[in-house]
């Protein structure tokens, strides 16, 4: 059974991640709108990604006899000024998203909450992935100076993500 405490902060981290899929979607739709199609593709399959990680706390909730309670949804920014302002704020988000994960870790430790340290650990592995990935991405975006041919071949790459 998990303790009332955890239980709430679970219950946060799902609307943080249901947040994140708000975010991307709402990225993947300005950047259809700047005609750059790869982009505006890779943001709504992270999107999907992130909906899944709220998924995934949703039935940990559940199976420990948790009740799941879903909150309001922030308004995500409608408009950005290019793809290097996407992936720098995507990367900062990934860095906020990472430290509540671990916050988390650290109060299951502290509860000797075994089950949902075990749990989350997925989580900080994929973190690191996910703050790894957007690093990349923004450092290639950085180097093409955000325009021109090469933004349109980063775009065809992006638009890879399966
Ligand atoms: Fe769920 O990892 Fe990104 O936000």
């Amino acid at each position: 059974m998990l303790s009332k405490t955890m239980e709430k902060a679970l219950n946060e981290q799902i609307n943080k991640e249901m947040f994140s899929s708000y975010l991307y979607l709402a990225m993947s739709a300005y950047l259809s709108t700047q005609y750059l199609e790869g982009f505006a593709k890779f943001f709504k399959v992270q999107s999907q990604e992130e909906m899944g990680h709220a998924m995934k706390l949703f039935g940990y909730i559940n199976e420990r006899g948790g009740q799941v309670v879903l909150d309001k949804i922030d308004k995500p920014q409608t408009n950005y000024k290019d793809i290097e302002e996407i992936f720098a704020q995507t990367l900062e988000h990934e860095k906020f998203i990472t430290k509540s994960i671990h916050a988390l870790v650290e109060l299951a430790i502290q509860e000797k909450d075994h089950a949902s340290k075990n749990f989350l650990d997925w989580y900080v592995n994929e973190q690191v992935e996910e703050e790894a990935n957007m690093d990349n991405w923004l450092a290639k975006i950085k180097m093409v100076g955000n325009k021109g041919q090469a933004l349109i071949m980063l775009d065809v790459h992006a638009g890879q993500r399966g």
